[in-house]
């Protein structure tokens, strides 16, 4: 197998698409480089002293683990002194993160989940780091506000899975490729590009113990499912919930299905559970680069414009046949309910 590194994919990206000005490939590597980096701490476990709960909250109210907080401090650390970024956001902190004056300021803006997945760190299941990158409109000064732009202007998504292999799955708006990391060398080796995620599939993930809190249509879709091959799908179903989005997001990308948070009665107030900025959107991106398709249950998810920097939402994606199903099933019970 020829071994094309990260460096020389994004070199030849370049030059075929002229996707990828020197600024953002900067800010590719060099978070890159910071997931090699969490990697390493992932991997030390209790070795490291690094599992278990740092006794602080975060900005969504969750205890934050220890890793969280080292994650979320490495990628800071990597990305303040290249002068590619104007700011940054972190599911960690509550208000963006300026780039230092003694640093010069870039036309990115980064945000993040340091770690996603967090509760499955001291039970050695595979995490992940989620990021998304936006260009800054060109004024002075950066806010919150820059950052409130549909996830259809991303510029760059990806993430890094630390599982079995280390693997970073990039999009840069060519599609999607895969790269793993090659310990010995310490390098991202291109395994895979051009993913795509079949458009059907008989395998769905969602979270089965709030059955009894979802809508109606998201019920209509799951019990459909569960009736397998004597029922109206006329096929049976697998369940895989690993309850680390980029765990299951990385196995829909590799062999399809669908993954659902929806909406639901827990917390009616809230859209859903996850955050858009910096994880359906970038997630979203990935799906659709790779064919898939990402919704809410009514609208592209990168159609929605954010309301603010840690905003929730339903999440819908994976194989296009089925999220247009689901997303169907949604917008005939408004319909019915309109009536
Ligand atoms: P639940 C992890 O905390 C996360 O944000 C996603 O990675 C994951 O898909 C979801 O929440 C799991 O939620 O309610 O099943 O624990």
């Amino acid at each position: 197998m020829k071994i094309i590194s990260l460096t020389q994919y994004l070199v030849e990206q370049q030059r075929q698409h002229g996707n990828i000005p020197g600024q953002l490939r900067l800010l590719i590597e060099v978070v890159a480089r910071a997931c090699k980096r969490i990697s390493i701490s992932v991997n030390k476990g209790a070795l490291g002293g690094v599992l278990g709960s740092a006794q602080t909250e975060n900005v969504q109210g969750e205890v934050q683990k220890k890793l969280d907080i080292i994650s979320n401090e490495v990628l800071i650390e990597a990305n303040e002194w290249g002068g590619h970024l104007a700011a940054l956001a972190s599911e960690e902190m509550d208000t963006i993160h300026l780039v230092p004056n003694r640093y010069p300021q870039g036309e990115y803006l980064l945000m993040y989940d340091p770690l996603d997945g967090s509760s499955n760190i001291d039970v050695n299941v595979s995490i992940g780091t989620i990021f998304s990158v936006l260009k800054k409109a060109d004024h002075e000064g950066v806010s919150e506000r820059d950052f409130l732009q549909p996830g259809a202007q991303q510029v760059a998504a990806g993430y890094c899975v630390y599982g079995p292999q280390t693997m970073l799955v990039l999009t840069v708006g060519d599609g999607v490729a895969m790269f793993t990391l090659d310990r010995e060398q310490g390098s991202w080796t291109l395994t895979q590009e051009n993913v795509r995620i079949p458009e059907d599939t008989r395998e769905f993930a969602i979270n089965m113990s709030n059955m009894r809190h979802w809508d109606a249509p998201v019920k209509r879709y799951i019990d459909e499912c569960l009736a397998g091959a004597e029922g109206p799908r006329g096929k049976d179903f697998n369940m895989r919930w690993i309850a680390s989005m980029v765990a299951d997001v990385h196995r829909i990308l590799t062999r399809g299905g669908v993954f659902m948070y929806p909406w639901d009665k827990r917390e009616p107030q809230k859209p859903g559970k996850l955050r858009l900025m910096y994880e359906a959107n970038p997630m979203g991106f990935l799906v659709e680069q790779a064919g898939g398709a990402a919704t809410n249950g009514r609208e592209r998810i990168l159609d929605i414009v954010p309301s603010k920097l840690h905003e929730r939402v339903s999440v819908i994606l994976g194989s296009k046949n089925e999220v247009e199903r689901v997303t169907r099933y949604h917008l005939e019970a408004t319909e019915e309910a309109s009536k």
